[in-house]
């Protein structure tokens, strides 16, 4: 049913239809050679909100009898409880659910960037289930602790989308969770460094993603399960790089404290590999093609393609940011009464430096980045 979709003034409510998560000053980056993307300093979380009328001053009573939007060609309210803004991936994420969500697109999006806090991501749930809005998108920051608000929302008649990572709940509280397969991410990561290396001993640094989180999960299993297929390899640590560019460079300053010997380090995608190469740069340790260290990345957004090119980066393994319109098609699929797939699985690719030739991944050239759609 169409529900007046209004920003409650509620203690913890945070502000709909936050874009992005305003005003950020980008941080300092310091950004290897080429210019890395400027990480954006945390969102001022916006535990207030003001009260906002979303929608135009309706009587919500007159809407009760209303027939689905999609039939009367009303629009459709949907809260997306989004990660935060951690990375280049997922701010290509949040741009694609606003691109699609779009009210000329028939939606009223209430966006909520959650800073990777999970007590605010909760929150902002239960501020869409308040706000009766039409359907809910969740991005998990972490795999547990979903049961509970999961049935709230389903005792509310209101179906939830598990959408980019996934949660340890019950499949039956949610429609469907759409993603990229992060176990397969992370063995193809480690099926190409067999390649590459050819039998060559390898001492390996991970750099993980969040604590918790299915991506981060997804890809320490797959690459420890080929890895496990590899005598000559010693993983010497892994530390959580939380995603971020700082977390990679702190990360990658405390290994280079602790180990003199490695050859390879992992990073659990693009925005740690920028702070790892500043570390490494720092120390004086060379890396990527004509480097010591090979470095392996995650995300393939678009400066972690161009360093790949430049061959700072030896295999980059993509996953695709740009899934808000399967989230858009499962929402039409259930407005028209249709069923929808339990999973939606987000296909992926992998990129290799310029002069590796490998079965599992694409070498990169200049026509393959100007190609990319982010
Ligand atoms: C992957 C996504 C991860 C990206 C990171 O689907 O959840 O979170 O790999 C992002 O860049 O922070
Ligand atoms: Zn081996």
């Amino acid at each position: 049913m169409k529900k007046k979709l209004a920003v409650l003034l509620a203690g913890t409510m945070v502000m709909a239809s936050l874009v992005g998560c305003g005003g950020d000053a980008p941080a300092e980056t310091s950004a290897p050679a080429e210019e890395a993307p400027a990480e954006e300093a945390p969102a001022e979380a916006a535990p207030e909100a003001e009260a906002e009328e979303e929608a135009p001053a309706e009587d919500a009573e007159a809407d009760a009898d209303a027939e689905a939007p999609a039939a009367s060609g009303e629009t459709i309210s949907v809260g997306f409880a989004q990660v935060g803004h951690e990375s280049d991936w997922r701010a290509a994420n949040t741009q694609n659910y606003q691109d699609t969500f779009s009210a000329e697109n028939g939606y009223e999006l209430a966006f909520v960037d959650a800073d990777n806090d999970n007590a605010v991501q909760l929150e902002a749930v239960r501020g869409f289930i308040q706000q009766e809005v039409d359907y809910i998108c969740i991005a998990p920051i972490e795999t547990a602790g979903w049961d509970t608000v999961l049935q709230e929302a389903q005792d509310a008649g209101i179906p939830v989308l598990i959408v980019d990572r996934s949660v340890d709940a019950d499949p039956s509280l949610y429609e469907t969770q759409i993603g990229c397969d992060m176990v397969a991410e992370g063995e193809t990561a480690a099926n190409w460094l067999g390649e590459y290396l050819d039998g060559a001993e390898a001492k390996i640094l991970v750099i993980e993603g969040s604590v918790g989180a299915s991506a981060t999960l997804g890809r320490t299993e797959g690459f420890n399960n080929i890895a496990a297929s590899h005598s000559e390899w010693e993983i010497l640590d892994s530390q959580s790089g939380d995603f971020t560019q700082a977390g990679g460079q702190e990360v990658m300053e405390s290994f280079i404290k602790s180990y003199s010997d490695f050859n390879v380090v992992v990073c659990q995608n693009d925005n740690e590999a920028y702070g790892a190469m500043d570390a490494m740069d720092a120390a004086g340790i060379t890396y990527g093609v004509d480097g010591d260290v090979i470095i392996i990345s995650f995300d393939a957004t678009h400066d972690g393609l161009q360093y790949t090119l430049d061959g700072k980066i030896n295999c980059n393994v993509e996953c695709n940011p740009l899934q808000a319109e399967f989230a858009a098609d499962v929402i039409q699929k259930l407005q028209a009464g249709e069923a929808v797939d339990a999973v939606t699985v987000v296909k992926d690719e992998a990129f290799v430096a310029p002069g590796i030739e490998s079965q599992y991944a694409v070498t990169m050239t200049q026509e393959v980045l100007d190609g990319r759609a982010y």
